[in-house]
């Protein structure tokens, strides 16, 4: 419900505290993907990535998350396909996680928790001149929502790991550059689950199509260790709050459908 999730949330981060900023919209994320009620549409495309490392710029810790953020004021690094009728511009990705392996993704399957998700920000730069202008609109925006379930270490996510003890606390940013976000895809990226929600922070807006992947990543214990190592707080608090549990809490289908791309 809403109340536990503002409750969760407010211990968290200040952005939460207060009453929630929810629309009261009927398109809200993140969602239960319930696998038996989805629907195979044979009318969705393969998704093309097409992701030039060199629009990699650098890492911020925004006191909930960090963002890898890339240069967006080109065509440069896009998804295309699947769903989307325009190719979407890559702005940033970011990711969410719990503060032990049994939770911390925002969207489940058939309510399996995952202990991370990463998310691939795009938005339309067909439609809206600015990334601000998109969030605000209908098809302004794609995420590619990726889970990760812990095993063997992922080689590609190590060179990321191995920078975030730069960007600790609140505020703190750092030059990351070359690092081609496809080697954080599953290999099968054509079977996806996609609906129409938003956005799982303020401003929560409805916004967002929504392209789950159904084949998940694997990384170590150990590397999710190193994101829960990351805080919440700027250097100057006295008390340091490390950043775990920085999820939304799932929202109501209110008629929605999930279609997907396979059967
Ligand atoms: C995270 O808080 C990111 O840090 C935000 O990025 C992001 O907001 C927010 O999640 C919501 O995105 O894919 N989970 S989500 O729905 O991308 C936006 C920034 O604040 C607008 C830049
Ligand atoms: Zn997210």
């Amino acid at each position: 419900s809403a109340c536990s999730s503002k409750y969760v949330l407010s211990h968290v981060h200040p952005m939460w505290q207060g009453p929630l900023a929810v629309p009261g919209g009927d398109k809200q994320s993140p969602i239960d993907i319930v696998v038996r009620k989805s629907v195979f549409d044979p009318q969705l495309k393969p998704l093309t990535f097409q992701y030039d490392p060199r629009t990699c710029q650098q890492i911020w810790n925004n006191g909930y998350s960090f963002l890898v953020e890339y240069d967006d004021t080109s065509d440069k690094s896009t998804l295309s396909g699947g769903p989307l009728q325009d190719p979407y511009r890559l702005c940033q990705f970011h990711f969410h996680w719990g503060e032990s392996n049994a939770w911390g993704s925002e969207h489940t399957v058939d309510r399996r928790l995952f202990p991370a998700e990463l998310h691939l920000v795009h938005w339309n730069a067909e439609r809206y001149s600015l990334f601000e202008e998109a969030v605000m609109e209908e098809n302004g925006l794609a995420v590619i929502g990726v889970f990760l379930k812990v095993g063997k270490r992922h080689e590609g996510l190590q060179k990321l790991v191995d920078a975030l003890p730069a960007v600790r606390h609140k505020e703190s940013v750092v030059e990351f550059t070359k690092f081609d976000p496809a080697c954080l895809l599953p290999t099968n990226t054509q079977d996806y689950w996609t609906y129409a929600g938003s956005l799982t922070t303020p401003p929560l807006t409805e916004s967002v199509s929504w392209i789950i992947m159904k084949q998940h990543i694997e990384v170590s214990h150990d590397q999710l260790a190193v994101f829960r190592s990351l805080l919440f707080t700027s250097a100057e608090e006295e008390v340091q709050k490390s950043m775990v549990n920085n999820f939304r809490v799932q929202q109501a289908m209110k008629g929605r459908t999930v279609r997907s791309s396979f059967t």
